[in-house]
This record gives structure tokens, sequence and C-alpha cells, in this order.
């Protein structure tokens, strides 16, 4: 993709598990679409594409009847290879991102590098309570899956808190945060930032 051209992808994905359409346009405002018949991610997600200024359509269903896992899970891969698609050859981007966000009393410390090799870090201690209906246990592989499928490495480490809820969100403003700012075109880097010349 030209850096011209509309920053763009749209994911579809149908298996026995789950059903997912996921649409991404990267320099957008902020607009969010979400619809996952499970809140917290829908609230999460959200807030991603309002903090990350992504528009950001999600529609999904899955075998929820047994857990929310394969659903989130397969979220996970449905947003990171729509990241992997709209960011195209990667020409001019940031590449790098990091943030530290607060929310009340928790706070999130987040590094991305769209490096084209996947590696997860999630500190995050939550616990085994729920959040809502919430198994935030989840959480390590939505990202997981993130970052398998959008190739890049992310870390995440949630310094300190005490509300799941806060604690999380901080986790998703960071994410948001850290994928603008890899994800944004400086104007002065031609070419994509990299010795080896490809990412
Ligand atoms: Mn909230």
């Amino acid at each position: 993709m030209g850096s011209e051209g509309l920053r763009m992808a749209r994911v579809e994905r149908v298996t026995n598990e789950t059903d997912i359409v996921v649409e991404l346009l990267l320099d957008g405002s902020g607009k969010g679409e979400v619809d996952t018949t499970v809140p917290f991610m829908d609230h999460m997600l959200q807030l991603f594409s309002r903090h990350g200024l992504f528009d950001l359509t999600v529609k999904g269903r899955g075998d929820t009847a047994i857990d929310d896992h394969h659903l989130v899970e397969d979220l996970g891969i449905c947003l990171g290879q729509a990241f992997s698609r709209a960011l195209g050859d990667k020409e001019g981007i940031a590449r790098y991102g990091q943030a530290l966000v607060p929310m009340d009393e928790s706070l999130c410390q987040a590094a991305v590098d769209l490096s084209g090799r996947p590696f997860l870090v999630y500190r995050v201690r939550t616990g085994t309570g729920r959040i809502g209906d919430f198994d935030p246990q989840l959480l390590p592989e939505f990202f997981k899956a993130f970052t398998d499928h959008c190739a890049c490495t992310l870390h995440i480490d949630l310094l300190y808190g005490r509300n799941s809820h806060h604690k999380v969100e901080a986790v998703f403003k960071a994410f948001a945060r850290v994928l603008d700012q890899a994800s944004s075109r400086p104007g002065n880097i031609r070419g994509v930032l990299s010795t080896k010349g490809t990412l």
C-alpha cells in the first residue's frame, strides 16, 4: 500500500467456534462500533478505538455458552490481522510507541515495536476474580493472539493498581496509545525505519 492510500483493512474470520468481522481505519478519528456479545470486551475495544483514534467496527459472535475463551482469543487474532494488513509495507511509520497511562489509582506502562516479530510480555495481575461476568485471565490470550497476528513486540506492565476494572482499562488505553504512536507517520522517515530495510 502506498503512503498516500487510506490505511485500512477488513478481516472476516469464520470457524466452528466463532464468527468475527473487523474493519479498521488507522488514520481515523476514534469512532468505534463494537458488538461482541461480551459487554466488558465491548467496553474495552470501544476505549481502544477512541484512545487510539482508530475507526473500528467489530462484530463478533461465538460459542460463549461454553465460556468467552474462544471469542476473546479470536478477537485478538482478527484485530492483529487487521492491523498487520492496514499497516501494509510500514513505510514511513514511527515503528515504536510507548505510553504511561493512569486510570485513577492504576498505572499502566506499555511499549510496542511493529517489528514483524511476535513477542508478548504481559505483566498484569488482576487475580482470578471476575470483572462483572468477565474473566480477566482471558486477556493474556487476547494479547498473545494480537501480537502473533500483528507480528509485533508488545510489553504491557501494570505498575500498580487496586480495582481490576481500572487496571484493565489502563491496559487498553495504553495499548491504544502505543499503537497509535507506532503506526503514525511523522513525515521524516523515508522507507521503513530499519537498517535491514524491511519490517
Ligand atoms: Mn470503565
